[in-house]
């Protein structure tokens, strides 16, 4: 193991890990790593990545007919992807390791109304530890548009490479400005590789395809590619709505973190994501309850942040033993644990509905999802 980004002191710690990635299960999650690979942000707040452009997100309603609002989906999908999954590598040199959400951790935040495009609410809620999943509700009232999801991953080691393939999906509710009837739009999630590992500097590169399936039957591709196949640029992507025949109406391409063209490389740009983002804004952590991510994690994250991993390891094993004894409590007390925001359904309908109307059909036909409790949309936390 080369390691020429890891620090001369954790070398030995690196590559222990990089041995035991080969006999991981699929659950990275759990696995420990050397500190300098770790990330103070729990992945409760990732769900926040759907939504750094809310003027995007916002404006999917206003299009005028179906093809032009699947186009505004598109465009706002391959907008979250640079926010997704290049965060970590431009605010802290590469990919790290989020830290592990407990059961029940909570995530709140807002982009506010600008301009007139109203609110955007986000709730984000762990519903499962093992293995990890993570529920989200994003919804912009005003703009008639809501997405409900959750993401769980499985992973392996290719000897040089963590292959990345993530399970869930994400339903987008539309209801258009000009009147026309509701229309919801299946997200299927991308496979990601994390590359770099050898040398201590990870970071992502997205492969393979995913889809968008609109009620309305038009559906979008989009195929991913690195460096060296379609234009010799890394984070390469080509995208083309179909209609319900599968005849193309449109294609686009270019690169997930740049720019991207419609038609061929030299058309009218279709997005260029290096406008600034808005991050979502989230309370204060001394108004937050124990269940809130960053309030639950303070010290953890302070401790990763100046470099005191003692303090942070100590304050984390306080809430792994934590949780241990609420499991132990339960299986005695015969209780299970309960979602404050979403309740799990074992069949979505949406998802049965639309992944039928793919083309390549998906398997499997039925997946569960966490359906959003509209009633908690207020209510901001869990006395602990
Ligand atoms: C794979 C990953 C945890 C999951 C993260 C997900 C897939 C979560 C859902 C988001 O919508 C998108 C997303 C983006 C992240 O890129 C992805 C993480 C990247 C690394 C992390 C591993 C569990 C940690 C790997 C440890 C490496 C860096 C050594």
């Amino acid at each position: 193991c080369s390691g020429a980004d890891v620090p001369q002191e954790q070398k030995a710690g690196w590559a222990s890990f990089i041995k035991s990635l080969a006999q991981m299960t699929g659950d990275l999650s759990s696995m420990t790593a050397p500190p300098f690979i770790l990330s103070p942000t729990s992945l409760t707040e990732f769900p926040a990545y759907w939504c750094e452009h809310p003027n995007l997100f916002a404006e999917i309603s206003e299009g005028k007919t179906e093809q032009d609002r699947m186009e505004r989906v598109l465009r706002w999908f391959i907008d979250t992807l640079s926010a997704q999954y290049t965060t970590r590598n431009e605010k802290m040199g590469s990919e790290k390791k989020p830290l592990n959400p407990v059961l029940g951790e909570l995530f709140y935040g807002i982009w506010p109304d600008l301009n007139g495009r109203g609110e955007t609410r986000l709730i984000v809620e762990q519903v499962s530890h093992h293995p990890p999943i993570t529920a989200y509700y994003i919804e912009n009232a005003k703009a008639g548009v809501k997405l409900q999801g959750h993401s769980g991953q499985k992973t392996s080691f290719t000897g040089t490479a963590i292959n990345v393939k993530q399970s869930g999906h994400a339903v987008l509710t539309v209801q258009p400005k000009n009147g026309q009837k509701e229309e919801k739009y299946l997200i299927t999630l991308p496979k990601l590789r994390i590359e770099g590992i050898i040398w201590g500097s990870p970071y992502i590169e997205l492969t393979d395809t995913n889809a968008i399936q609109s009620s309305t039957g038009l559906t979008a591709q989009i195929d991913y590619k690195g460096k060296g196949y379609f234009s010799g640029k890394s984070h390469s992507f080509k995208a083309s709505i179909a209609n319900a025949s599968g005849k193309s109406l449109q294609t686009y391409e270019g690169q997930w973190t740049g720019k991207s063209h419609i038609g061929g490389s030299k058309g009218p740009i279709f997005l260029d994501t290096t406008v600034p983002k808005e991050e979502v804004t989230v309370r204060d952590v001394s108004q937050q309850t124990e269940w809130e991510s960053r309030k639950l994690w303070v010290n953890v994250a302070k401790g990763i942040r100046t470099g005191n991993y003692d303090e942070a390891g100590k304050d984390k094993t306080r809430i792994e033993n934590e949780q241990r004894q609420r499991r132990k409590d339960e299986t005695t007390n015969n209780t299970t644990w309960e979602h404050l925001h979403f309740t799990h359904v074992d069949s979505d309908p949406d998802y049965q509905f639309l992944s039928a109307l793919l083309h390549d059909k998906l398997t499997p036909a039925h997946e569960d999802a966490y359906v959003f409790k509209p009633e908690t949309m207020d209510v901001v936390g869990r006395s602990a």
